[in-house]
């Protein structure tokens, strides 16, 4: 193993901040470096607990983010937020960064912040951002909170990192329980009904608890929901102690490891994907070129011409990446 790497490694389980940023930027431009240090640190991950947080833009998501991060510095805990934004690159951290330093004293090496956006990174955002998870869990976070905005497909690959998945609605605005999108109802381990200032909230938490009621539960959880007003922290310590709940039926249930194991398994097939896709392009372009206009002059079917491709390609690692992490 690279010497180099290795001691990069070490500063991140050390929790050296400067390191780690580094480390973020390298995952962020899909820099080979990112992928060995990543195998060398592997070892080191698997302690945090994953916080998503999703639901609509302007919803409260990072006020809560924030407010979530100040409640568990007064426990103590090591944070590490990364907010996802996939529209709009960097000013969610930078706006994030202030309000936390406005909220909270605990403004401190232990609460770590990241704003990512889509740059030169292979695999998309979403696995950008279960790097990033993986990294800040080796550098010693207890807790790390994902937010991003929500739900397009990109966002449902993020929050499938998280061990908790908490969905962020608001009343008014015209927001209806039936206009929830489904996809949302789904992920939801707890619902925070956040602006629960607004007049209207608590027809709309009805609305929610009539709806949730419809459904069955979901690995022996019925989704709770929690009013919160996160812009005066109000309903911050119940929202914790739903999440706790939440940790200690999962944990206790075994859930969390058949997640990870499920959540593995979909992460192997991707990589398999792409890397199969990556040969595909890089090992033989006119082979590819030839193979498709014979599918377009219908000299060949694309099915043959697919199992052609397969048997053609060589899925031996590349040499580079070739050994495992430090060989541990
Ligand atoms: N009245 C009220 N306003 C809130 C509450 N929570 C957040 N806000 C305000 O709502 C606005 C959006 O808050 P953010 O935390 O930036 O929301 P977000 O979901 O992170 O937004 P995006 O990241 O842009 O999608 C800000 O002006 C907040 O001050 C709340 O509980 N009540
Ligand atoms: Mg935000």
């Amino acid at each position: 193993m690279n010497a180099s790497i290795e001691s990069w490694a070490e500063q991140i389980r050390a929790g050296d901040i400067r390191a780690v940023s580094r480390a973020l930027s390298a995952i962020e431009n899909g820099d080979e470096d990112a992928q060995l240090l990543l195998r060398t640190v592997f070892p080191s991950t698997g302690r945090a607990w994953r916080i998503g947080i999703t639901g609509a833009a302007g919803s409260g998501k990072s006020t809560l983010a924030s407010c979530l991060a100040a409640y568990y510095r007064t426990q103590g805990k090591a944070i590490g937020i990364i907010a996802v934004d996939p529209t709009s690159p960097f000013t969610g951290g930078a706006i994030l960064g202030d309000r936390i330093r406005m909220q909270s004293h605990f403004m401190d090496e232990d609460v770590f912040i990241r704003s990512m956006a889509l740059r030169g990174s292979t695999g998309g955002l979403a696995q950008a951002a279960a790097d990033a998870a993986l990294l800040l869990d080796a550098a010693g976070k207890d807790i790390i909170i994902l937010e991003t905005v929500g739900v397009g497909q990109d966002e449902i690959e993020i929050v499938r990192i998280a061990d908790c998945t908490l969905v962020v609605v608001v009343s008014g605005a015209g927001d209806e329980v039936q206009g929830l999108k489904a996809g949302l109802m789904e992920i939801a381990d707890i619902f925070v009904l956040n602006k629960s200032d607004y007049e209207d909230a608590g027809r709309f938490e009805q609305q929610l608890l009539f709806v949730l009621q419809l459904a069955p539960p979901r690995e022996g959880w019925n989704p709770k929901i929690v009013r919160t007003v996160a812009t005066e922290e109000k309903g911050i310590a119940e929202l914790a102690g739903e999440i706790d709940d939440f940790r200690e039926a999962h944990v206790e249930a075994h859930h969390r490891h058949t997640r990870e194991i499920a959540y593995w398994k979909h992460w192997l097939v991707r990589q398999a994907e792409r890397r199969v896709a990556e040969q595909l392009v890089e090992s033989s372009p006119s082979k590819l070129d030839e193979l498709a206009s014979s599918v377009a002059s219908r000299e060949k079917d694309p099915y043959s011409a697919a199992e052609e491709i397969l048997r053609a390609l060589d899925f031996a690692p590349r040499q580079k990446n070739s050994r495992p992490g430090g060989a541990v």
